[in-house]
């Protein structure tokens, strides 16, 4: 399947949402207006958002993919997987705050994060070539923030606001993947002290290390690859948190390093 949306077209979407989110102003899904929006227009979309970012000076540091959960998908309403890019400047330090003000209704989300050690290119990867390539998998928290009105949309629209990529924080030291069974290891999402969801990494249809497979697939097919030193976000464990002025959420994990992030 190819895209058919005229590249000025798309180059107007990337604009369009690019511009959201510097102006911090929720907008109306594409497909208000577009409602024959393709999957694949919708990538091309995504592509030429992340090339304005890229033009900027931000670097792409890995890749994520969402709505790997059965939670998720249920909480948006979308029932397939999708995949986009992170880049640089979206990558907290450890003690940076989530500042609201840079962002426009942002939730936050408990996620396995794969650290390559190796690139991986092709269109058959396997669970097995993810955990080979794979150098240690961390615990994460991702900040999602649609674009999107009332973080409403459908597939396509998701799929071009690059799957509301926006912060991650990423746990310390991590393990090797060969001393971890990532379908059991288990995770509980703590918001204020509450512990407001549980789940273990199975909960991403059934294998975190099926779902990065299906990323590298998804690239491969792009004539893209997962690069050695890149995160990898593989889509959050349970359904998404609002954040708000000093909300104060946490991820532990089975056998990961807690991670936490504070909204400002
Ligand atoms: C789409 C992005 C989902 C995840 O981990 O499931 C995502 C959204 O829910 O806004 O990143
Ligand atoms: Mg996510």
């Amino acid at each position: 399947m190819t895209s058919t949306m005229d590249p000025d077209q798309v180059a107007h979407w990337a604009d369009y949402l690019l511009d959201a989110a510097d102006t911090r102003t929720e907008v109306d899904p594409i497909t208000g207006t577009v409602p024959e929006l393709t999957t694949e227009d919708a990538y091309e979309i995504q592509a030429a958002l992340v090339a304005r970012r890229v033009g900027r000076g931000e670097r792409i540091v890995g890749a994520k993919l969402g709505l790997t959960s059965r939670a998720k998908q249920e909480q948006m309403g979308v029932d397939q997987p999708v995949y986009g890019w992170i880049t640089e400047p979206s990558v907290l330090g450890a003690e940076d705050p989530v500042v609201l003000d840079d962002l426009i209704h942002p939730r936050c989300e408990p996620e396995l994060v794969f650290i390559m050690g190796e690139d991986l290119e092709g269109t058959d990867i396997t669970r097995w070539d993810v955990l080979e390539a794979t150098a240690r998998v961390v615990g994460g928290i991702e900040i999602i923030d649609s674009r999107y009105k009332a973080f409403s949309f459908t597939l396509t629209d998701v799929i071009a606001d690059n799957t509301s990529a926006a912060r991650v924080a990423i746990g310390q030291a991590g393990r090797a993947p060969s001393e971890l069974d990532l379908r059991l290891e288990g995770c509980v999402l703590e918001v204020d002290g509450d512990a407001v969801a549980t789940a273990a990494g199975a909960a991403l249809l059934g294998d975190p290390a099926g779902c990065v497979a299906m990323l590298a697939n998804h690239l491969g097919r792009r004539g893209q690859k997962l690069e050695k030193g890149w995160i990898v976000m593989a889509g959050s464990l349970t359904d998404a948190q609002p954040l708000a002025a000093g909300t104060v959420a946490t991820a532990s994990y089975g056998h990961l390093s807690a991670v936490t992030v504070r909204a400002r």
